[in-house]
């Protein structure tokens, strides 16, 4: 009973954990606060060198797998399949703080709290940090976990090349962290994240027990005119791809805002060529991120977007061809697994509410091979994916309290 008794009242490190984010936030840090860690580039490899640095210290063995996921794990007394944590070390290009490495370091946190009060679990505890999982470098995004969870080939993630024409596979090789594959069982899977939203923050509530998170479809758009001068070209002979463009942004804007179940859809990058001020846009590429909280609405939604496509192609004289790149159907995370989080918060005396996640994360990936659950905790102003997103250090500790009991609920 006395080592139970021990396990429950173990607490994590509020002051270390704190530190560990701050000193993280160092690499890529952006002049407002927040970082700039694209997925595989210098400052991500000097992001996953600090995580592998640190978890070495604690004794833990680290290893990282054929498409860069990183693996942390410390021994159990039996050869059990590991209870697992994470999140992901890449960031926005203008992203935050705690975005992913929240629940990295919170994954560590954990392990040094077991370390510290000498507790030993059953099964083996790993934390992880799953290789691009923004998708704003490379598409698509939560790609490490979905190659660990045989959602996407590694041959099919290693083509994918950025705005340069960068394969994945060669960024992953220049930055030292392409290592083997081989089989990885889970016993279960816990992710700690901010919640990106403003419902915990609005209610009060300090922990989000998250039911699943929302079905998403991602789309690449080529809208195809002519370059013809800006002077001499009558307005009625255009074929201005950036107008067509135009008319899509509103479309894509109305389809979320008449649609049910969460719906949401935005257009968050484009290109317009040849982008210069007295030439008619002859071509303009542009992305859609779609979601909602049923797949047969977030199919409608699609269909409506490519009735839209047709009609402004015809409309402005253009050809607009929508690619699907991403879906995958909402998500609901495992109840007993669920039920731990939410207990581990009572017991805790934490206040907490069902929530359902907005964003993506690499947990919806890990519930295909594991069970699964998310622990939320609130962010500035439900802020996130901007360089000011914020969080109250109680809150990220009380976050990684829920997950050290969840875990050893599961572990021990
Ligand atoms: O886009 C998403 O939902 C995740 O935050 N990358
Ligand atoms: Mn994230
Ligand atoms: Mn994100």
């Amino acid at each position: 009973m006395e080592k139970i008794h021990s396990r429950r009242s173990a607490r994590i490190d509020a002051e270390r954990l704190w530190r560990a984010l701050i000193d993280l936030a160092r690499i890529g840090a952006t002049p407002k606060g927040g970082v700039r860690r694209l997925a595989l580039t210098e400052l991500d490899r000097q992001g996953r060198d600090l995580f592998v640095r640190w978890a070495r210290e604690a004794g833990l063995a680290v290893r990282w797998d054929a498409v860069g996921n990183i693996f942390a794990r410390r021994e159990g007394s039996e050869p059990l399949p590991p209870v697992m944590m994470g999140s992901h070390l890449d960031s926005q290009p203008s992203g935050g703080r705690f975005d992913g490495a929240y629940g990295v370091m919170a994954g560590l946190e954990v392990l040094r709290t077991l370390n510290d009060h000498k507790v030993k679990t059953r099964a083996p505890v790993e934390v992880a940090s799953w290789t691009n999982e923004e998708g704003s470098r490379f598409a698509p995004g939560m790609a490490g976990s979905g190659v660990f969870a045989g959602v996407h080939s590694l041959r099919f993630v290693s083509s994918q090349k950025d705005l340069e024409g960068v394969s994945f596979g060669e960024a992953l090789e220049r930055i030292g962290y392409a290592g083997a594959g081989g089989p990885h069982p889970v016993g279960a899977y816990f992710e700690a994240h901010i919640e990106q939203g403003p419902v915990l923050e609005d209610t009060r509530t300090t922990i989000g027990v998250v039911q699943g998170a929302l079905g998403q479809r991602w789309f690449d758009v080529a809208v195809i005119g002519q370059d013809a001068h800006a002077g001499p070209t009558p307005m009625e002979l255009r074929k201005d791809a950036l107008v067509g463009a135009s008319r899509l942004v509103l479309e894509v804007n109305r389809i979320a805002r008449e649609y049910p179940d969460y719906a949401r859809a935005t257009v968050g990058f484009m290109q317009v060529m040849p982008n210069s001020r007295n030439v008619v846009p002859g071509e303009v590429h542009l992305t859609v991120d779609m979601r909602n909280a049923s797949d047969s609405t977030l199919k409608k939604m699609k269909d409506d977007l490519q009735a839209s496509a047709t009609t402004i192609g015809a409309e402005c004289r253009v050809s607009v061809e929508v690619r699907e790149i991403v879906h995958f159907p909402p998500c609901e995370f495992a109840p007993e697994l669920v039920d731990a989080v939410r207990r581990a918060a009572g017991a805790l005396g934490l206040s907490h509410r069902d929530i359902v996640s907005g964003a993506g994360h690499d947990a919806v990936y890990l519930a295909r091979v594991a069970p699964t659950a998310m622990i939320f905790v609130p962010c500035e102003g439900g802020i996130s994916h901007n360089e000011i997103e914020n969080a109250r250090p109680e809150d990220l500790a009380a976050g990684c309290d829920v997950l050290l009991q969840a875990v050893l609920e599961r572990a021990a």
